[in-house]
């Protein structure tokens, strides 16, 4: 029985939505990071980071929930990695891409409209940071013309991690009105019972 730590609301919602489309039995458990639990001797022995998500699978212990989500592809639904090597290839490309350049402007722009109350909040980090987001999703809407997903016809773990963030700008404010294949691609996922088993966890 694997067990997935961190909260659904965080960068283990994206494992989470990873486990239910590959149908396995798990065991989330939040970790209060409130109380440090996270930096706590016991955590840190899964996740010398200190950090959600982490998952521990019989002998297997993994943190970066980039590597869990192709451990969990990999091991239990081979077709989320892609069929083909280009449709890995995308998957790949994708997933890096979600990580390393949309969603460091996003979580900028989360963090302060979240957790920085109102009179403290920097608002030349949201601009910078809004910003940002014209290009990056211009790119992903281009890349989405006349694709079902971002790997092709195939629905792969690209989509799972890519999806995670950019379904984060409608709750930002970001108007998704100007990039219409975007809004089309995260329609046809929101069919997904495994992704809208994932929105109702982290509401
Ligand atoms: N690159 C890591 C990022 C993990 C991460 O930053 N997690 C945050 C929550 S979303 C965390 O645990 N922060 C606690 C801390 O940094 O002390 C991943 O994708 O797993």
């Amino acid at each position: 029985m694997i067990t997935l730590y961190g909260s659904p609301r965080s960068s283990a919602g994206r494992c989470i939505w990873t486990l239910e489309e590959a149908g396995v039995a798990y065991t989330q458990k939040d970790v209060d990071m409130k109380n440090k639990e996270h930096k706590s001797a016991d955590y840190l022995k899964i996740n010398p980071m200190g950090k959600v998500p982490a998952m521990v699978d019989g002998d297997v212990t993994l943190f970066e929930s980039m590597a869990i989500n192709y451990y969990i592809a990999d091991t239990y639904k081979k077709e989320l990695l892609g069929t083909n090597a280009l449709e890995r290839g995308l998957s790949m490309q994708w997933s890096f891409w979600a990580t390393a350049e949309l969603q460091p402007p996003i979580i900028e722009v989360f963090i302060q409209k979240v957790f920085v109350p109102e009179d403290k909040r920097d608002h030349n980090i949201i601009e910078k940071n809004l910003n940002k987001l014209p290009e990056l999703l211009s790119v992903l809407n281009n890349s989405l013309a006349q694709k079902k997903y971002l790997a092709g016809d195939q629905f792969t773990i690209g989509d799972i991690n890519t999806a995670s963030v950019a379904s984060i700008c409608p709750m930002l404010g970001v108007d998704l009105g100007a990039y219409p294949n975007i809004k089309n691609w995260l329609g046809a996922i929101g069919d997904r019972p495994a992704f809208q088993k994932y929105q109702n966890l982290r509401k």
